[in-house]
């Protein structure tokens, strides 16, 4: 009996000491599949910044491929692909030279900044792959040129072998379509009666079904002062905002007086719509000439009714 009562009494310490290293194993276990979870996930994230020194150090990758892509390319995969625009990871041409993809008026030229000098760096960023655009359409890829053999100016060159728009990045910039409007409508009756020439252009800038209206209006009367206005109106023709006044393109050679030249913005070759920050919405570029050089731009975004960039810029090719 009292044999019996120990070997009893001696069952539940036996079961405590088991269930003791039984949690102190699972504890351990748990320890260890942290550790390695977490180890895991640590060289994941190190795979990822490898990735990106390899790219931003690999002096062979080719420059067909060209390095701007890769790094989207990246960029997308780790950026968990938001809506937000990547409008500093790749280039925007215009005639060869880069410009800014934010709404504003740019001198088109390479040397103001500094940006465009002739050296290595600079040759490996801008002999890549571009994606061409030009009079409303995409016109396919090219490799651009840049280097002592586009030398434009004292240490400075521009990027050959581009149309007159150029992206380094892939993607739809012209996501819809634009028409031009015959019959004008009653709404822009009076504007007609005062200028020579009214051109419509029909687009969708802002992706909201509803068609905005890119207005040019030229003045050819020889005795009056020539002018061309570029404005937009939306769908149902209510002006939103004076854009371009272009004021006396007129040049008289003051020393052969017969030799003029006179220049007129027009639709087809001053404006062009085109989503150059990749955020879906097009934006309005208009090419300005100037005395001198290849002109202004102006790029303008219309989104929830509103103009980004600027309104009523005044422009001329007199010096
Ligand atoms: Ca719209
Ligand atoms: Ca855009």
């Amino acid at each position: 009996m009292s044999e019996e009562n120990k070997n009893v009494k001696k069952e539940p310490i036996k079961v405590k000491f088991r269930t003791c290293i039984e949690i102190i194993i699972g504890i351990e276990l748990g320890i260890l599949i942290f550790l390695l979870l977490n180890n895991y996930f640590r060289n994941n994230d190190n795979q990822i910044d490898n990735v990106n020194e390899i790219i931003y150090q690999d002096e062979e990758v080719p420059s067909d491929i060209g390095k701007n892509n890769n790094l989207n390319s990246v960029g997308e995969t780790t950026s968990n692909s938001s809506n937000s625009s990547n409008s500093e990871d790749y280039i925007f041409l215009c005639d060869g030279l880069e410009v800014k993809k934010e709404p504003g008026l740019y001198m088109i030229d390479n040397f103001s900044d500094g940006n465009m000098a002739i050296n290595e760096q600079n040759e490996e960023k801008y002999n890549i792959t571009y994606y061409n655009y030009e009079n409303g359409k995409s016109t396919g890829t090219s490799k651009g040129k840049f280097g002592e053999e586009t030398l434009v100016y004292d240490g400075v060159a521009q990027v050959e072998n581009v149309a007159k728009y150029a992206l380094s990045k892939e993607y739809n910039a012209m996501p819809r379509e634009s028409k031009l409007i015959y019959n004008i409508p009653e709404k822009l009756k009076d504007l007609d009666k005062e200028n020579g020439k009214v051109e419509i252009n029909e687009i969708d800038l802002d992706g909201d079904g509803k068609k905005e209206h890119i207005v040019v209006a030229s003045d050819y009367d020889v005795d009056a002062k020539f002018s061309t206005k570029i404005m937009l109106y939306d769908s149902e023709y209510t002006k939103i905002a004076d854009l371009v006044n272009f004021e006396n393109p007129y040049y008289k050679n003051e020393e052969d007086l017969t030799n003029y030249t006179v220049t007129s913005l027009s639709l087809a070759g001053n404006v062009e719509c085109m989503d150059i920050d990749n955020d879906g919405n097009m934006e309005i570029l208009i090419d300005i000439p100037i005395w001198e050089g290849k002109g202004q731009l102006s790029i303008v975004k219309y989104q929830n009714g509103k103009i980004q960039g600027e309104k009523e810029v005044t422009g001329s090719v007199r010096p």
